[in-house]
């Protein structure tokens, strides 16, 4: 208690600290002790979630801030990705969703503090590692090492970044919200393999950022040879056993991955939230004082973004804050309430240094003991056994892989396995496709009857001024990935006896790097492949049918995101390296040294390269431009269906209302989305995950892995696409897809995301001290926890109660059934609580409902509408 009543001096300093914030440009003086940040003078603990900002729109940067806020964060951590600012060399950008500086003040303006992890390789499943192409083609360039010409770039970019908030008075040694700032990313990893140059590049690189003078401290991560004063940091699923390099560091996590990211081909991860509370309650158990989630908003990979290969569009990562904006329940609640536990323990966090007290095999106690201050973790790290153990004289029940914390040594005011915010069950509503009448007049109209303007995009190179040249070229190298696509085109002649014939057919064989390939022989497509995130090599072999006389050979090649990770990973190729040959029963022509045709040419000059022509015929015109004509258009309503390489067009009106908007891609194959001219990203709903691998319920007991729990097995990765409102304009809306292997668009849907109901389950026995809406004296006090629901939304009022049972109700959100033991006044209860209100709280005790089975555990369930 005592934890709670007093302690005001830190508080003080830190509502100060919150203040200069809000009041700007009142310095704030940031360093570092062995415990934690010192923020003017003030030890802090912190909680920190990643957002970053490409991949949400300026539009929903205050929601998100405000919604990281209310979930108890105190900062927000962002890479910063050079690809985006400085697409040609020299040319920056910081418009729009690239708009660095609006975003770092959105989250001040939400009173939150900003990481600012400049790289500026960031990995992050991005495109290249976030490295823009043209670094690539200067001359002599060796990426991440002791490389004059690297070094160069990086030190131009950083300056940039450090220059630009600045300018903007964005750091806190200028009263702005920017604490903390990061140099390189993970090198540590793969730094054996750049070796003595790899070691010279990571002093240096730190020398280069202290001289930046930010006044905040720098941290590269997961590198423990980090040269001081920068603070060496930990990334993982679990940190609590990290420990800094030198003991005059602090104990940080900046990556704490709260789910993981999904590939095309593979099945959905997800990360129990008992299992993600219980890697956070470890961590600040065993000393650690600053933690940050990766992500707390994965948010979605429009356009080109996504690295890979094979990264999907989607970046949702099961966050706490869902790809669309929304709170992800109980994910988001569960975490607001360990924060809110965590910060209870704040004042006897920053006195002192943990000690360590064994409570028997697999369960563990840190008590920070400092005068009158006092709080404790209890943990039971065993991934089978709940446990009642003794910690000072009082006996206290441990479910398995899970933390209790006490801010006062005494009273349990929350165990990590044992939830008590609410659930929602969402839907996603389908909306059909909504076609703008010739009148003008809006009508909902099922797709297949509405129209589509097609253009089709030809096989092979068109331009003329294409170059012919012998043998394969590497496609990164060949495009600097201003497409997806690459063609490679050949033709030959045949007289008819050649020994790779058999009859009309032989056998075309291609070897390719990736990622995805497509044949055509003579126009006609003839056979295609793909590789995986795994693997992204391909070898196809197919039969093909050639006729006397010339034959063309056209090869697609298309790129699904640049690799962002590994040693030399700017180096990995792609494309068709070959060989390519044609076989047949007597013999073999090998083409991989024939002449090839390509749109591009080896040696342009790297600052230059958006003047040039990219991949496709449609891309070169701007066909997903709709502010730009083209005759290639046809609009007779009599589009082709299930045909490769095929432009569509059509409009749609604005689905009503402010729910978060998506497109079910059923029906399509692959490719690539525009709405209104701004892409929404890739699209594969073919892409089809592995029968196997995923669980039903997974058991968040023990640790955790990015495979250990999926769902979606045998189901498109992904099948939703969300289109930002912000990309929306009223009335009605213009969408170009371009499709490469072969759809449908009337199959296409627009749908919806809303919240159907809350729920809540909450047993009698779980503990319950933090209910942020009576005072901590009154939680100390009270006896039994309470059941919470809250509206999704602003102004809506919980309309209904559908269910409700106090005894041993079971099921989840949207189908619970009553238990044997059943109160038969729940459901009054819940209505008289909550029916009118936007949030309510009922207390969970047979006081409350009447005993229905005396000596039972009981818990109660409430599902609720609002409207
Ligand atoms: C900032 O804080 C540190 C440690 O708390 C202190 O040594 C230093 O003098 C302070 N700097 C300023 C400019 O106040
Ligand atoms: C790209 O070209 C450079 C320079 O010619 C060469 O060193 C490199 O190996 C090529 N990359 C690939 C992936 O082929
Ligand atoms: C020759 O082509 C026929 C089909 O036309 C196929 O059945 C046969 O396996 C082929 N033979 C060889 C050796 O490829
Ligand atoms: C559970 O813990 C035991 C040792 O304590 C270990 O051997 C076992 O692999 C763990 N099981 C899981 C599923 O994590
Ligand atoms: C070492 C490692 O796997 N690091 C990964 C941590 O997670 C982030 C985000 O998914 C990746 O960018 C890192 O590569």
């Amino acid at each position: 208690m005592a934890a709670v009543g007093r302690l005001p001096s830190a508080v003080v300093a830190l509502l100060l600290a919150l203040l200069c914030l809000a009041g700007t440009s009142v310095a704030t003086n940031v360093t570092y002790d062995h415990r934690a940040l010192v923020i003017d003078g003030v030890r802090r603990v912190l909680v920190s979630g990643s957002i970053h900002y490409p991949r949400s729109t300026p539009d929903m940067w205050p929601g998100l801030m405000q919604k990281a806020k209310d979930g108890g964060l105190d900062m927000v951590e962002t890479y910063v990705f050079w690809d985006v600012h400085e697409p040609v060399r020299g040319q920056y950008d910081f418009e729009g969703r690239n708009d660095l500086v609006r975003f770092v003040k959105a989250a001040a303006d939400a009173g939150l503090y900003v990481h600012l992890r400049i790289g500026p390789y960031v990995c992050a499943e991005w495109n290249y590692g976030g490295f823009p192409l043209w670094l690539h083609f200067i001359p002599g360039i060796k990426f991440r090492t002791d490389n004059e010409p690297f070094k160069t770039e990086m030190q131009r970019f950083t300056e940039k970044v450090v220059a630009t908030m600045k300018g903007a008075g964005l750091y806190a040694s200028q009263g702005g919200p920017i604490i903390l700032s990061q140099i390189e990313n993970e090198y540590g990893n793969i730094d054996a393999s750049y070796g003595a140059p790899g070691k010279s590049y990571i002093r240096w690189a730190a020398g280069m950022a202290v001289a930046l003078d930010t006044g905040v401290p720098w941290v590269m991560c997961q590198q423990a040879d980090t040269p001081a004063p920068l603070i060496n940091t930990c990334n993982g699923f679990y940190c609590d056993q990290f420990t800094p390099s030198l003991s005059s560091r602090p104990k940080l996590w900046t990556e704490n991955w709260s789910g993981w990211f999904l590939s095309f081909g593979g099945a959905v991860p997800y990360r129990p939230t008992e299992d993600l509370a219980f890697a956070v309650a470890r961590f600040y158990q065993r000393g650690g004082t600053l933690q940050n989630y990766y992500m707390y908003h994965g948010g979605t990979n429009f356009g080109r973004s996504s690295g890979g290969p094979f990264i999907s569009t989607s970046y949702d990562y099961d966050a706490p804050i869902d790809e669309y904006g929304l709170v992800r329940q109980p994910k988001w609640g569960h975490l607001r309430d360990v924060h809110k536990a965590i910060k209870m323990c704040e004042p006897a966090l920053i006195a002192t240094d943990p000690s360590y007290m064994s409570l028997g095999q697999n369960a563990e106690a840190h008590v920070y003991k400092a005068g009158s201050l006092c709080a404790a973790f209890l943990a039971n790290i065993d991934n089978q056994s709940d446990k009642t153990v003794t910690f000072n004289g009082k006996a206290y029940k441990l479910p398995a892989w899970s933390v209790s914390i006490l801010p006062d040594c005494k009273n349990v005011v929350l165990n990590t396995a044992q939830i008590n915010s609410q659930v929602a069950s969402t839907q996603m509503r389908n909306l059909g496709f909504s076609t703008q009448a010739s009148d003008g007049s809006s009508v909902e109209a099922e797709l297949a009857s509405s129209t589509w303007s097609y253009a089709v995009e030809p096989v092979g190179i068109t331009k003329e001024n294409a170059m012919t040249k012998p043998g394969l070229m590497e496609q990164i190298n060949t495009t600097a990935d201003a497409s997806d696509f690459l063609w490679y085109s050949t033709s030959i002649i045949v007289a008819g006896d050649e020994p790779y014939l058999n009859g009309s057919q032989s056998n075309l064989l291609v070897n390719s790097l990736g990622h995805v390939l497509q044949v055509f022989v003579n126009g006609k497509f003839a056979g295609s492949s793909k590789g995986s995130a795994t693997s992204s090599l391909i070898s196809l072999t197919t039969p093909v049918t050639l006729v006397p006389g010339k034959n063309k050979i056209d090869l697609l090649s298309a790129t699904v995101g640049l690799t962002n990770y590994g040693a030399f990973f700017d180096l990995v190729g792609a494309g068709i390296t070959g060989p390519v040959k044609l076989t047949g029963p007597k013999g073999t022509l090998d083409l991989s040294s024939a002449d090839w045709t390509y749109q591009y040419c080896c040696l342009f000059p790297y600052q230059n390269i958006w003047s040039l022509q990219i991949g496709l015929r449609g891309e070169d015109l701007h066909l997903y431009n709709p502010s730009e004509a083209s005759p290639e258009w046809v609009s007779d309503n009599s589009y082709p269906t299930n045909n490769p390489l095929t432009w569509y067009k059509s409009k749609f009106t604005t689905p009503a209302g402010d729910d978060p908007v998506a497109i079910d891609f059923t029906g399509m194959g692959k490719g690539e989305a525009w709405v209104n001219g701004q892409s929404i990203g890739r699209y594969w709903p073919t892409n089809i995950a592995p029968q196997s691998g995923c669980v039903n319920s997974c058991n968040y007991r023990g640790p955790y892995s990015a495979s250990k729990c999926q769902k979606k097995c045998g189901q498109p990765s992904q099948i939703l696409y969300h289109v930002p409102r912000s990309f929306l304009q009223p009335g009605s809306n213009d969408i170009v897809l371009f499709e490469q292997f072969g759809g449908d668009p009337s199959k296409i849907s627009f749908t919806t995301k809303q919240t159907e109901s809350v729920c809540a389950h909450v047993s009698e026995d779980h503990p319950d001290q933090i209910d942020s809406w009576i005072s901590p004296q009154q939680k100390l006090q009270r006896s039994g926890p309470a059941l919470r629901l809250e509206c999704p939304k602003e102004g809506q009022v919980i309309s209904s109660i559908k269910f409700a049972s106090f005894g041993t109700p079971s099921g989840t959100c949207g189908s619970y059934s009553h238990g044997e033991c059943s109160s038969s006044q729940a459901l009054a209860v819940a209505q008289e609580a909550c029916v009118g209100v936007s949030s309510c709280s009922v207390p969970v005790s047979a006081k409350n409902f009447g005993d229905p089975c005396r000596g039972v555990t009981k818990s109660l369930v409430v599902e609720a509408a609002c409207s």
